[in-house]
Order: C-alpha cells, then sequence, then structure tokens
C-alpha cells in the first residue's frame, strides 16, 4: 500500500462550493445522483478527480450535458475528467448497495435502518467526491424511500420540504447552510422515534433537539438528552460558543465502528452511548453517554466550524475535543476523581502504544491507512497537550487563546500550527519548544531527585528527562514539561504552596530555601504533564504523600507507588514492607472527609498491565500472582473493614447523583476485596449483591467478582444473567466481556467456546470488543504461555477482515507488543502476526498495523 506522507501536502486542484445529492434509497439498490459545482482552485491545467471507491458511474453530465466514456476514466477508483474553464457543474449517478456494506463505512444497514458514516474516508464510498477535509460545500440533500419502512428521513442541516410520492415512497429535502468538508454528510432512513425537546442558546434562539432510536428504547435516552443540554449550556459558558442550527439531532444505532460521529446538526451515535438506564447501564456507561454526547456536540465548533486541513491535523480537533469533554465531565462530576479516571486511561492505552511499534507523534508524518490513527495518542495524548498548554496560560490567557483560534479559522480547514500559534499570540507565550509534542513520539521520562542540605537549609530538585527512542526517531530532543510540585514538611504535615516548574533541558535544578529539615517531594501534582516520573522517594514518604498530600492526583499516586513498589518487589521475590500499604489502605477507607469515589480509586490495586510497564520483560503469570497474593492478604487483613462498608454502603432505592454513584464504586470495591480474602462467604454475599441490586453497577460488579472465582454461585449467576438480557444487545455485551475479563485459570478455552456461541457475532463492532477486545485487555489469560490466547485473537483478526478491515485492524496492537515479552511468548506471538500478514488480500488496514507491528 502507498505511504501518504504529511509534507506531500498540496491544496486542492479544484474547490467544490456547493452540491446537491439525490439518494434512490433501498437497502439492496440505492442510486445516488450528485451534482458538484466545481470551481478550479488557482492556475493549473490538472484535471478534475473524484475520488471514489467501489463505484461504477452509470452516468455523467458536465454543464447538463452527458459525456461519454471516452471523455473520462476511472482510475484505482478514482474518476478523473478533464476540464477546460474555471468552473462547471458535474454531474454523477452511481448506485450501491448498502445492504451488503459490512464495513460500516459509507452507506449502509443496520438492522432495518439505513445510515452513514463518513470519517474518514466513506463518503468515496457514496458518490465520487474530491474526499478531503480541505474541500468544504454547501449541501442540499433530497431522499426519498419506501414510506412504511423508512417513515423517517433525517440529514444535515435543517429540513426544508417534504411530500408522498407514488407507490408507497415519500421523500424529504434538507439543507445544511454552512460548508463543510464531506465526512461531516450524513442521513438516516429508518422506522425511529423521537426524544424530542429544545435548548434556547445564549443570543435567545431556540433549537430542536431530538434523539432517535427505536420506538422501545425511547425510555432510554433521557440521560443523553439532559447531557446534551448541559453540553450546550457549559459551551457557551466556559467558551462562549454558541449552537448554529435550528435542529440538532442524535440518532442511535447499533453496528457502528467508532463511538459516535460528529456530523454537521446529525450526529450518528453508537447506541451503547445513547441508551441508559438503570437496569441495563453502569454508572460508567452512565458518564460515558454523557461524556460522548458532549464529545460529539462540542466538534461543532471543534472539528465542524474550524476543521482540519488534512488527517495529520487528526488532533487538531480530537485532542482539542476531548480536552473539552474531560473539563465538562469533571465540572457535572467530581475533577480529582475525573482526573484519576483520564490518567488511567491513558497510562493503560497510551502509554502502551507510545512504547511499541505503533507509536506516533499526536501529529504523524506518515499513514498508510488513516483509520489506524485514531488512536488513543492522537486522542487522549493530544488532549494531554492542549491541558498543558492551558496549564502554562492560566484560564483567562487561554480563553483569549481560543477565542482567537475560532475567530481566526471560523470556516476553514486549519492546522496543529495554527491552534499553537492562536495561543501563542492570545495567551502572549513562546511555544517553541513546546511544538516539541506534536513532532516527538515516546513518553518522556522524567528523573526527580531531591536532596537536602541541613547546613544551608536549602533542598534541591535534580530533574533529568529522556525521552525514548521510537520508530523512525531514534534521537529525541529535550521536551518544555511543566511540573506543578510541593514541598511537605513531615512534622506537621503541611504543604508550602504549589510551584510550576518548567523542565526544558535534559538537566536541570532547581534551589528551595529556608528548609532546616529534609521536606516531601510532591510532583506532577494533577498529572500537570504526561511523562513517567520516577523519585527517590521511600515508602514511608509516599504514606506520607498517601496521608496528607493536598493534590488528589498526586494523594493517589502515591497511593498507586507505594503499591507499585510492593508488587514489583514480590514479583521479583523481594520482601518490600507491605504493613505500609495496609495501613494506607485502611487509612484512607476510614477517612470520613474523603470523597467514597476517591477512596475507591485510591485503594485499587494497579492493574496487571500497569505492572507490566514497570518491568523489563513483562511476566504475566508472575504478575498474576503477585497481584493475587497482595489483594488476598489485604482482602483477609482488613476484612471486617470491608463487610463494614459493603452493608454501610447498602442503599434503598436507585440514585445517580455523585454520592451515589461514589457509594457503588466503593461497595463494589470492598466487595472486591472481600472476595479476594478467601472468606468462605465471599462467593454468598456477591450472589446476595448480584440478586439484591436495582442496578447494573452493583449487578455487574457482583458478577464479575464471581467469574473471577469457581463457586457453584459463579455458573448460577452467569445462567441468570444471560436469560435476563439474551435480547438486549448491549447487555448481552456485559455478560461477553464480563467472562473475558475474568481472571478464570480457563479463561482462554471459555472465550474459545463464547466465540461459537449462537449470540457471537462478527458483523458486530460491540460484541466482537466486548469478547475478543475484552479478551486481549486481560493480560494473564491473554498471554497464556500456550500461545492460544494469541491464535484466538489472530484467528478473529483473519476472519474480521475479510468484514470490516477497520474493527479488525483494532486487536493488532496487542500481538504486536512481542517485545516486551519472553522469547517463548515473543515467538508464538510473531508466529501469528506472520500468519495474519500471509493472508491473500489482506485489508490496507491490517496490512499496516501487522508490518509495522513486526519491524
Ligand atoms: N470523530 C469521531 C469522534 O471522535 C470519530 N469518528 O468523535
Ligand atoms: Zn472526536
Amino acid at each position: 500500500p502507498t505511504v501518504i506522507r504529511r509534507q506531500d501536502y498540496r491544496p486542492p486542484d479544484w474547490l467544490v462550493p456547493d452540491i446537491t445529492l439525490d439518494f434512490d434509497l433501498d437497502a439492496a439498490a440505492t442510486q445516488v445522483r450528485a451534482i458538484l459545482s466545481v470551481v478550479r482552485n488557482g492556475e493549473h491545467d490538472r484535471p478534475l478527480k473524484l475520488d471514489g471507491d467501489g463505484l461504477l458511474p452509470l452516468e455523467i453530465k458536465v454543464d447538463g450535458e452527458r459525456v461519454g466514456p471516452e471523455q473520462w476514466t476511472v482510475d484505482a477508483g478514482t474518476l478523473v475528467i478533464p476540464l477546460s474553464g474555471a468552473a462547471h457543474s458535474v454531474e454523477t449517478l452511481v448506485q450501491i448497495a448498502p445492504q451488503t456494506n459490512s464495513k460500516l463505512m459509507g452507506l449502509y444497514a443496520s438492522g432495518d435502518l439505513l445510515c452513514t458514516q463518513c470519517e474518514a474516508e466513506g463518503f468515496r464510498r457514496i458518490t465520487f467526491f474530491p474526499d478531503r477535509p480541505d474541500v468544504l460545500s454547501r449541501y442540499s440533500v433530497r431522499m426519498a424511500a419506501d414510506k412504511a419502512r423508512y417513515p423517517v428521513l433525517l440529514a444535515n442541516g435543517d429540513p426544508v420540504e417534504q411530500g408522498d410520492l407514488p407507490n408507497g415512497r415519500h421523500w424529504a429535502r434538507w439543507n445544511d447552510p454552512f460548508p463543510k468538508p464531506c465526512y461531516l454528510f450524513a442521513l438516516v432512513a429508518g422506522d425511529l422515534a423521537c426524544n424530542a425537546d429544545r435548548f434556547e442558546t445564549m443570543s435567545g434562539r431556540e433549537v430542536r433537539l431530538g434523539i432517535w432510536v427505536k420506538e422501545t428504547d425511547l425510555p432510554r435516552t433521557a440521560h443523553a438528552m439532559q447531557a446534551l443540554k448541559n453540553s450546550m449550556a457549559w459551551d457557551e459558558r466556559v467558551y462562549g460558543r454558541e449552537y448554529d442550527l435550528n435542529v440538532f439531532n442524535i440518532v442511535a444505532v447499533a453496528d457502528f465502528n467508532f463511538g459516535a460521529m460528529e456530523n454537521k446538526g446529525l450526529n450518528i451515535f453508537n447506541s451503547r452511548y445513547i441508551l441508559a438506564d438503570p437496569e441495563t447501564a453502569t454508572d460508567i456507561d452512565y458518564d460515558g453517554v454523557e461524556g460522548v454526547v458532549a464529545h460529539e456536540y462540542f466538534h461543532n465548533w471543534s472539528g465542524n466550524r474550524v476543521t482540519c486541513r488534512d488527517w495529520f491535523q487528526l488532533s487538531l480537533k480530537e485532542g482539542f475535543t476531548v480536552f473539552r469533554d474531560q473539563n465538562f465531565s469533571a465540572d457535572m462530576g467530581s475533577h480529582a476523581v475525573k482526573r484519576i479516571e483520564d490518567v488511567r486511561i491513558l497510562r493503560a492505552a497510551q502509554f502502551q502504544e507510545d512504547s511499541g511499534p505503533l507509536a506516533h507523534p499526536i501529529r504523524p508524518e506518515s499513514y498508510m491507512e488513516i483509520s489506524n490513527f485514531y488512536t488513543a495518542t492522537i486522542y487522549n495524548k493530544g488532549a494531554e497537550v492542549i491541558r498543558m498548554m492551558a496549564l502554562m496560560l492560566g484560564p483567562e490567557r487561554f480563553r483569549t487563546g481560543t477565542d482567537l483560534y475560532f475567530d481566526r479559522h471560523d470556516g476553514e480547514a486549519a492546522t496543529c500550527e495554527d491552534f499553537v500559534r492562536a495561543m501563542e499570540e492570545g495567551g502572549e507565550i513562546d511555544l517553541g519548544q513546546f511544538r516539541r509534542w506534536y513532532e516527538q513520539a515516546g513518553t518522556p521520562h522524567v528523573r526527580a531527585l531531591l536532596t537536602h542540605d541541613p547546613v544551608s537549609r536549602t533542598a534541591t530538585l535534580h530533574l533529568e528527562q529522556a525521552v525514548p527512542p521510537t520508530p523512525g526517531q531514534p534521537e529525541k530532543q529535550p521536551m518544555a514539561i511543566p511540573l506543578r510540585m510541593a514541598l511537605f514538611d513531615r512534622a506537621s504535615g503541611q504543604g508550602r504552596g504549589d510551584e510550576l516548574l518548567m523542565l526544558t533541558e535534559a538537566k536541570q535544578r532547581f534551589t528551595f530555601d529556608n528548609l532546616s529539615e529534609a521536606p516531601v517531594l510532591s510532583i506532577n501534582r494533577g498529572f500537570s504533564a504526561p511523562v513517567i516520573v520516577e523519585t527517590n522517594r521511600s515508602q514511608a514518604d509516599l504514606a506520607f504523600l498517601s496521608a496528607h498530600d493536598d493534590d488528589p492526583f498526586a494523594r493517589y499516586e502515591a497511593m498507586q507507588q507505594l503499591m507499585v513498589n510492593v508488587l514489583v518487589g514480590r514479583i521479583g521475590g523481594q520482601v518490600v514492607d507491605e504493613e505500609a500499604v495496609i495501613a494506607a489502605i485502611r487509612n484512607t477507607a476510614t477517612d470520613p472527609l474523603l470523597d467514597p469515589a476517591f477512596v475507591a480509586e485510591a485503594i485499587r490495586l494497579p492493574s496487571e498491565a500497569y505492572l507490566g510497564d514497570q518491568m523489563a520483560v513483562v511476566d504475566p503469570d508472575a504478575i498474576h500472582a503477585a497481584r493475587d497474593a497482595l489483594q488476598r492478604r489485604i482482602g483477609s487483613e482488613l476484612e471486617p473493614l470491608w463487610r463494614d462498608i459493603h452493608a454501610k454502603t447498602r442503599s434503598n432505592a436507585f440514585a445517580l447523583s455523585s454520592a451515589a454513584k461514589g457509594a457503588r464504586k466503593l461497595r463494589n470495591t470492598a466487595l472486591h476485596y472481600l472476595a479476594a480474602s478467601g472468606a468462605g462467604d465471599g462467593p454468598a454475599v456477591a450472589f446476595g449483591q448480584f440478586s439484591e441490586a436495582d442496578n447494573m453497577t452493583e449487578r455487574q460488579a457482583a458478577l464479575a467478582t464471581l467469574a473471577n472465582g469457581t463457586s457453584a454461585e459463579r455458573e448460577a449467576a452467569l445462567d441468570i444473567f444471560y436469560n435476563r438480557y439474551r435480547d438486549d444487545a448491549l447487555t448481552l455485551d456485559k455478560w461477553f466481556q464480563t467472562q473475558a475479563f475474568a481472571f478464570h485459570p480457563d479463561t482462554v478455552d471459555l472465550v474459545e467456546e463464547l466465540g461459537r456461541h449462537k449470540d457471537f457475532a462478527l458483523a458486530n463492532p460491540n460484541r466482537v470488543r466486548s469478547l475478543y477486545g475484552a479478551f486481549a485487555g486481560n493480560q494473564w489469560a491473554f498471554h497464556h504461555r500456550s500461545g492460544k490466547g494469541y491464535r484466538l485473537v489472530a484467528d478473529c483478526i483473519i476472519a474480521l477482515d475479510k468484514l470490516n478491515p477497520q474493527t479488525a485492524a483494532r486487536l493488532v496492537p496487542p500481538l504486536g507488543r512481542w517485545k516486551r515479552f519472553d522469547e517463548g511468548r515473543a515467538a508464538l506471538m510473531k508466529a501469528e502476526l506472520q500468519r495474519i500478514l500471509a493472508v491473500p488480500g489482506l485489508s490496507k488496514d491490517v496490512t499496516e498495523q501487522v508490518s509495522k507491528s513486526l519491524e
């Protein structure tokens, strides 16, 4: 496959200010007529080139006249029409088959619905068009369809006209006045019910809101609607951004490659990020709905009004929009807990990516298949980079910068550089060196050593940074790293202020005076920079911070580091003082001033994958054994505490308040430790919670706890769960996922069986992710030394690639991490990658991921 390079960017040869689309919709055969007004862009004599993927022109007209096949060519899918003159009207007619579109890109069928997904390059599967984000057009869309099957016809923008046709058909026209790139095009046709509401914008305009779902799902849309209204108000208040059309529609579909899509005025969602009720959704699901609804809504400005010039700039919209949705969710709930959750996700997904064969900068230099770059790096590290700028500028100057960015680039296709320049000018700051965050891949390592001199009464912080080599980038330059820090007095437990240090050199030192005693270092508070910090802090210092640090993230981090040290010790066969961990957990769990949701985060052990990241060679069995043993010890030594918390956090009626969510989170953690303790009644207590719960958060946690063991209650609970939810796809996903995630000795075999279950469906991305995606994230089970786990995932990739390459390619990275494992496992993983690569007709998507993983 060809490699596309950022440096090769050239402005488009032809612009398309207007497009009229006419869809004659039918699941088996849809006809698409497109009329493009094309305008030559600059002085050149190059022909008009329109991207197409799997399209055959049935008819072509130029300026209203039919042109014969001698006047155009189709070259590797691209329609090439030589044109003289500066402006023309070009009309094409094609026929497509949504029903057989298993890639879920372009126009496809999801159940009885017809819907679209165009980002990144799906529009070329619908009609011939310059499919690149810097070609912006005004769209007028007419759809005609069978009225009984497709009573609802939606597209971008505002509805303008509709009517009936002979033979039980009807039609509707929608116009979108805002020029947009074709990746934001959308239409939906189907039998949908609407949760209708309204929002008054800050200038007093009324917007009609609609969330469109299957009739039976209507009662599960209230949370999404509230999230939408909260997002609209938040963007006005925090960024001064108002919604701009008269309607805003959201549609939920069951078969979707992504989480959701921000099409102008017509967001299309994976139903898992819309539907929620206490019976089927966990608190994490509720938060996911709120966060993704906000994310897609915020794209209306950061993505749609200001879009990307080319796909190398993807983080311009995604990093910024993730940053915006993270802050929104923090404002809706707890800042402290949200930050901890976001960092946990960053470390689990992005740090692993950044240290492996697929590492890339947030603004990549090249790609084969852009779908492979919707990554944790572009999204989550991208958000961290924006967060650092916001920190360095402070809230007011950051807002000046974003105002400048939106005003200056409204209606344009912009670049990351445009954003940084707006920050520099609006924020009056030099971001010269900071730009390296856009250029260099890899997670910076920072060593922070604190020394104390009682004679001069000074403490000195010695900082060193290094960015590890990544593919194509053997040498790295020092980064500009903003580190929030504080020093604590051991005797009083008091900190002396928060300071922002800028680490810009490979080595740098900072001196602090007036310190007669050696202070305790709190560093990277709030996780101010996405780096790995190594310090020389003792277990005693970490225990001190876990009790006294007034920055919640730093306090959590001290606790985690305390546990990591013990676990890494155990894994290496050394005994590190475990009493400190037990005491810190006890103190944290019994501190009445702490938020229960924070407590639940702080006392949970680091994941097996995170422990693997701390080791030179990952040993999944040793990690599992060590973590399991520590968990058992924490469980049994604090058993009365777990029983007490579990009883006290029981509620009589479901509520979605922060307090109720926090109580559930802590209750589930207590149950988990109680079960880990080995207490004889552990399974019975878990089964009791499973049976009595009036909400999915407690029910699923109890099921997960049981799934880790081998009790009789395990099978009973799994059966009950299956029978209760077999007809609800989203909830049945949890049944698959819980088993694939379980720390059960036979997980590998169970997953193999589940892959043959009658309810497993390769064509549904949610189902695939809930089984194979979850399994590949279960380090102990996936890395079973037999290599069986690798084979299962490779088999899935090979089978899925024929249907849906994009989703198949997302399963490759776990296999690609072979260099991190022992020789035996590495050889088995490599062999599976080679087996995949040898499959004839492999997609570009999987080919890119696998071949890079083998390098
Ligand atoms: N642009 C989408 C999102 O991240 C992904 N297709 O919102
Ligand atoms: Zn996005």
